[in-house]
């Protein structure tokens, strides 16, 4: 693997809070990832990628950092970071780092400074502070919308606002102003020379803002997620400017100061067309593709989205990014058991009204849908725990949840510590194996049952079907081949050829359907001469 080694690359996303705790404490910390680093050389993947581990005021899993050059002490050491790289570089593992050059903490040195300073001031300037509207400033300068619920803008002491499009604890920074810029120049260079690999860039759609007054309006976003925004406000006043990209064109200078250049992968929900402009030879290599992520087991849906996603990726000479889920949205074992009409996404209310995923359901999707995933050309992001067919946990007790969606939409959206519970390496101990003692969110019980030594070595697991697509994955990786395969490829089964010899076939629908002649290299569920509903399969046919 040289400079492109990312182009096919498979990326485990760890959450450190929550994968493995080296020092007893209850939270997931840096020693424990390195201690834990065997199981993801062991699942095959080639690289991982570390959520924030930076010092952090706590107000959002750490997307709120006090100090962008060092790490929580919760959390280890700038040491501890090192030797984790140390064990992944000589594990052949990648190591990728979250950039989250939207916000700060608003405990942040460079927001305080901001408040203590003053309007007017260069250090307010770092950030979007504005007058408010109506006689006496009362009103937020626009009526804009926090992505956790709220207003934008929050109102200070001497009678300013101050825009956040997350948490009120994380001001947004203003990239106009040069000394923003020129610092996350600087970030970057910074773990560049501790050795990391890359960048996940936070929000990148949303640095740049159109502050031109009067601010325009948000018409009728859902509020939610950037692809709902976008479509009806394809002119957006702050998701995906078009002056955004000039910052990636300088960090991809900084990129190229190092052997092989660094990458970056942005976060941007937004849709196909839009989002392969972040890819560019002087900008970003990669661009989740969340609309993947948003298919609810409709075979037209994938369809689509498959077939706009490697042409739109093409357009730019490189092969698509594929996401089913991370730690911000419902756990796919949940979310493909849940009625087609439900969305996800309003599913965690806490009317008690929800109806229950159908786990068992749920779990058999999930099973094909990676198969799917892991055999579309270009690269895949795993979140720890889908390789454990771990369930969303919606019924936390109120008091554990720490989501900052729960406590700003007032309790109507529980947010997303579900898909947060701490990973259980053991069937039992106080926190199946995460911990020596309880974890920071507690695991429902039963949690030990999906721990990894329990599923290690049973051909039937989730784990092993892991381990089991992504060695055979190596094998055609490389060849980034595509195509439909006419004779099969209708209704709600989906049928495709990679690499030269590699057929594909999931089947959405309930019905079984015949199966093409073929080697079975891997299926998801225990095949008996036909692909069952809900299953998938990889067949070794003749070359054609
Ligand atoms: O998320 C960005 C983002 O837009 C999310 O609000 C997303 O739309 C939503 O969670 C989908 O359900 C990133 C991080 O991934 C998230 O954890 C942070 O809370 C957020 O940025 C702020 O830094």
């Amino acid at each position: 693997m040289g400079e492109n080694w990312w182009r096919t690359a498979v990326v485990y996303q760890v959450y450190p809070r929550s994968f493995a705790d080296g020092d007893g404490d209850g939270v997931g910390d840096l020693p424990g990832v390195t201690s834990a680093m065997d199981h993801l050389a062991r699942l095959g993947v080639d690289a991982v990628w570390l959520t924030p581990y930076y010092p952090s005021a706590g107000a959002d899993g750490g997307y709120d950092v006090t100090d962008h050059r060092d790490v929580d002490p919760e959390l280890g050491t700038l040491e501890d970071f090192d030797r984790l790289v140390a064990a992944a570089h000589r594990r052949g593992l990648r190591v990728l780092v979250d950039v989250v050059p939207n916000h700060t903490s608003d405990q942040h040195k460079w927001f305080q400074q901001a408040l203590a300073a003053g309007p007017g001031s260069p250090e307010r300037d770092r950030y979007v502070f504005r007058d408010g509207r109506g006689a006496a400033g009362e009103l937020p300068p626009s009526g804009w919308e926090s992505r956790f619920g709220g207003p934008a803008w929050t109102r200070v002491p001497d009678g300013q606002w101050y825009l956040h499009l997350f948490a009120p604890e994380q001001p947004d920074l203003n990239w106009d102003n040069p000394q923003v810029r020129a610092e996350f120049l600087d970030i970057l260079r910074f773990w560049g020379r501790r050795g990391v690999d890359g960048f996940r860039v936070d929000v990148a759609a949303a640095l740049v803002k159109d502050l031109r007054e009067p601010l325009r309006p948000v018409v009728g976003g859902e509020g939610s997620s950037g692809l709902d925004d976008l479509a009806a406000n394809p002119d957006h006043p702050f998701l995906d400017r078009p002056e955004v990209h000039e910052v990636y064109r300088e960090w991809n200078r900084v990129f190229h100061e190092f052997d092989p250049p660094l990458i970056g992968v942005a976060e941007a929900w937004v849709p196909g067309e839009r989002r392969v402009r972040y890819i560019r030879p002087d900008e970003l290599q990669q661009a989740f593709n969340f609309e993947f992520l948003r298919v609810r087991w409709h075979a037209a849906e994938y369809r689509r989205v498959i077939t706009e996603s490697i042409s739109s990726a093409a357009s730019v000479g490189t092969a698509a990014t594929w996401v089913l889920s991370n730690h911000d949205v419902v756990r796919p074992v949940s979310s493909l058991g849940l009625p087609a009409e439900v969305d996800p996404r309003v599913w965690l209310r806490s009317d008690g009204t929800d109806p229950p995923a159908d786990l068992r359901l749920g779990t058999r999707r999930a099973r094909a849908a990676v198969l799917l995933e892991l055999a579309l050309p270009g690269s895949a992001y795993l979140y720890q725990g889908e390789e454990l067919g771990l369930p969303e946990v919606p019924d936390l007790d109120h008091r554990v949840l720490r989501d900052p969606k729960w406590t700003r939409s007032h309790g109507k959206e529980k947010g997303r510590d579900g898909c947060r519970v701490p990973m259980p390496w053991t069937p039992t101990g106080p926190s199946c194996g995460f911990s020596t003692r309880t974890g920071w969110l507690p695991q429902p019980p039963g949690w030990g049952r999906y721990s990894v030594r329990t599923q290690e070595g049973d051909p039937t697991s989730v784990l092993e079907l892991y381990r089991t697509a992504l060695r055979l994955r190596r094998g055609f990786a490389a060849d980034e081949a595509f195509a439909w395969d006419e004779r099969h490829d209708r209704g709600d089964v989906l049928a495709f050829r990679r690499a030269r010899d590699v057929l594909v076939l999931v089947n959405t629908g309930p019905q079984p359907v015949a199966l093409p002649d073929g080697e079975v290299l891997v299926s998801s569920v225990p095949l008996d001469g036909a692909l069952p509903g809900d299953a998938a399969v990889w067949l070794r046919v003749t070359r054609g």
